[in-house]
């Protein structure tokens, strides 16, 4: 199932963003498709600042893996230069999909 969901990135993080994504933790990149997480591609709006996630998902979304160590772990990495909630996740919405094309 394809899902989709927003976070926020602060301002004048895109490059360091992006290098933290580009060395991402293979631990983590296993977790997640372990857990049946795939295709999952995050996008950002340099306007807003508003980073979109798009993601297959067989079972737990990314987001769903907060329980585990190596999530808290990337969060709490990531918690300096992402808006977060108190437990360092990021804060996170939902997006309704409103058109696809197989
Ligand atoms: C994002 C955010 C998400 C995580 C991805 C890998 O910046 O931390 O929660 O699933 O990285």
């Amino acid at each position: 199932m394809k899902t989709a969901f927003k976070m926020k990135l602060k301002p004048g993080f895109t490059a360091e963003y992006k290098k933290r994504h580009d060395e991402i933790w293979p631990e983590l990149s296993a977790l997640l498709k372990e857990n049946g997480v795939s295709d999952y591609t995050i996008f950002l709006d340099e306007e807003t600042n508003i980073l979109f996630a798009v993601q297959q998902q067989n079972g737990s979304s990314s987001q769903d893996l907060g329980s585990t160590a190596i999530v808290q772990k990337w969060w709490a990495y990531m918690a300096d230069i992402m808006d977060t909630n108190p437990d360092n996740s990021p804060i996170s919405k939902p997006l309704l999909e409103v058109f696809h094309l197989d």
